[in-house]
């Protein structure tokens, strides 16, 4: 239906300060997200529904048009390449940065540098910018652990307090890019669907606004 839309919302960290903002937005989830199991949420607006993914997954539902609109961290998105997208709002939710980071004046090796990360295309691209060749190893989760059992000389991840890097005796190296959470679109709702887009980014962007 012309006028029906799907927002894809990642479950996590993500979700928790997105919905207060799809509140003030005037789009509330019919059920308790937490505690439900469903994956398809109707809203307090009867045009518009919500599905209830993994974070990473996001951008390819966007991409295929699986849902209109979604909320992803700039990581996700990036790891991802955008195709299909249109990035739309800064939500400013869930802010943190992508950094290198290991063991604080460790000499590196200048060739064969090791580096465990989820994010293998950002890594390769942003050591490649540095003349930099190095071997990814490809992890899904707890990248800290790497360096410490030798898996790796260098992790790529996410950094927000430090506190996980000291706890684990790493520290941050060096910076790569700020992130925050993006609202995107998937290119074809953008014409086939423009006017209820239209009205819902407007929406949320008047929720962000207000958000101070
Ligand atoms: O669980 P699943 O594998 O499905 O996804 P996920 O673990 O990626 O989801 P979740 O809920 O953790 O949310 C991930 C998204 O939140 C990321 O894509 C970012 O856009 C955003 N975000 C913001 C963060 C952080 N801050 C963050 N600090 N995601 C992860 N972290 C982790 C980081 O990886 C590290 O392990 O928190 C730890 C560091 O935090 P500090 O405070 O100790 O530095
Ligand atoms: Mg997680």
């Amino acid at each position: 239906m012309a006028n029906q839309l799907t927002i894809a919302l990642a479950k996590g960290r993500i979700l928790d300060e997105t919905l207060p903002l799809l509140a003030r937005a005037g789009i509330e989830p019919a059920d308790d997200l937490s505690s439900s199991r469903k994956l398809v949420f109707a809203t307090s607006e009867p045009d518009i529904k919500l599905v209830l993914i993994r974070s990473a997954d996001v951008p390819t539902y966007v991409q295929y048009g699986a849902a209109d609109i979604g909320v992803a961290g700039k990581d996700v998105l990036a790891e991802h390449g955008g195709d299909g997208l249109y990035e739309s709002v800064d939500l400013g939710i869930a802010p943190c940065r992508m950094m290198t980071a290991g063991f604080e004046g460790k000499a590196l090796p200048r060739f064969g540098l090791r580096v465990a990360t989820k994010y293998p295309r950002l890594t390769r691209k942003f050591f490649l910018e540095q003349g930099r060749q190095v071997e990814l190893i490809k992890l899904y989760g707890s990248m800290e652990l790497a360096p410490i059992v030798g898996l790796a000389d260098v992790i790529v991840d996410l950094v927000d307090t430090g506190n996980t890097l000291r706890a684990n005796g790493l520290a941050p190296l060096q910076h790569i890019m700020d992130i925050s959470s993006r609202l995107i679109v998937n290119r074809a709702s953008l014409k086939t669907k423009n006017e209820a887009v239209k009205r819902l980014v407007e929406r949320i962007e008047q929720a962000v606004e207000g958000d101070d």
